[in-house]
């Protein structure tokens, strides 16, 4: 990676919202009286908070209200040890929210409240341009371009700094059918996914970038990753694993079995991971090993972010089924 030659500061920063959240605590639709759990979640942070726990050094640049959830949201992110030195609360405005209602066991519907708030308002002038220089890897994702042309904005100009320095930039496509049209995401993240050194992407969201990836996922991998030097191209295939076009070569990991909890995070937690195992300069089959291990955590316990494995705990699911640790 092309570090070198500059003062590397933290490892992986992120740039994009951060919501509070409140989580049926029953199976079922919300109703009078249900209790929620109050947390926060966001596609960007969430990526910082695994890393953090497999003991990289994370930083996260965005916006929240001055307001009691905007408290919680750099609570939690302190608690997980993110940098959040680069943050900017707004009184403006306020923090952004997601319901998260478990529908029936296997049908979990979100609910936004985001639009005009805080998160919407990150602007060109909050992109922290020291703390991304001073990076190994600039993550980003296609959520919080969906937000505004001023959001949108901000992502643009964190990737183009991170590019001038010599800064490896991550792409999560995560597309979020609710915020636009797949079209305008298609015209909005196409220059994205060609400024990235790693794109990340189910083979749904690949086919936002190339029409052809719906029939062919992986000759559309290929090809978006042969389209720039060094590029690497890893497509998400929920339980199934994942593969990787790295240096012309395809990688797969057939992902892990467990008993699926609650699945929202997993892909986080899998760019998570396999940027973990990047950085150390790991093979293709290890970063996707240690993405693969890390959704599974999450996917097998509740929550966005909660169930991120810490280092210590990435051999624990070989132990399978029913294990009990004594
Ligand atoms: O990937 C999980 C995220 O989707 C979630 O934590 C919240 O950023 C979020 C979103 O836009 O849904």
């Amino acid at each position: 990676m092309a570090v070198a030659d500059r003062l590397v500061r933290t490892d992986v920063v992120t740039i994009g919202e951060t919501l509070a959240v409140l989580s049926g605590q029953a199976t079922g639709p919300f109703r009078p009286m249900a209790s929620l759990y109050l947390s926060s979640a966001g596609a960007e942070s969430n990526v910082a908070i695994g890393l953090s726990r497999l003991g990289h050094r994370a930083s996260w640049i965005g916006r929240l209200g001055d307001d009691e959830l905007g408290r919680v949201v750099l609570a939690q992110l302190r608690a997980e040890g993110i940098d959040v030195r680069s943050a900017r609360v707004d009184a403006e405005t306020q923090t952004s929210l997601l319901l998260k209602e478990r529908r029936t066991a296997d049908l979990t519907r979100v609910i936004y409240y985001r639009r005009g708030l805080a998160g919407s308002r990150l602007c060109p002038a909050d992109v922290d341009e020291e703390v991304i220089r001073g990076a190994r890897v600039l993550h980003v994702t296609g959520i919080t371009p969906a937000l505004s042309p001023q959001a949108h904005a901000a992502v643009l100009k964190a990737v183009e700094v991170a590019q001038a320095a010599g800064v490896t930039i991550s792409l999560d496509v995560n597309y979020r059918a609710t915020l636009w049209s797949a079209a305008g995401a298609s015209t909005c993240l196409s220059p994205l996914a060609e400024m990235a050194d790693l794109v990340f992407a189910s083979a749904g969201e690949l086919a936002l970038l190339d029409a052809s990836a719906v029939e062919d996922p992986l000759t559309a991998a290929k090809t978006l990753a042969g389209l720039r030097r060094g590029r690497q191209v890893v497509v998400k295939q929920g339980s199934r694993g994942a593969f990787a076009v790295v240096d012309g070569a395809v990688e797969r990991h057939a992902g892990l079995v467990v008993r699926a909890v609650d699945p929202v995070g997993a892909g986080d937690a899998f760019v998570a991971g396999y940027l973990s195992a990047l950085i150390e300069d790991l093979p293709p089959a290890e970063r996707l090993r240690r993405g693969c291990v890390a959704g599974a955590f999450v996917v097998a316990t509740d929550g966005d972010w909660e169930g991120f494995p810490r280092r210590s705990e990435l051999d624990l699911l070989a132990l399978g089924e029913e294990a009990t640790l004594r």
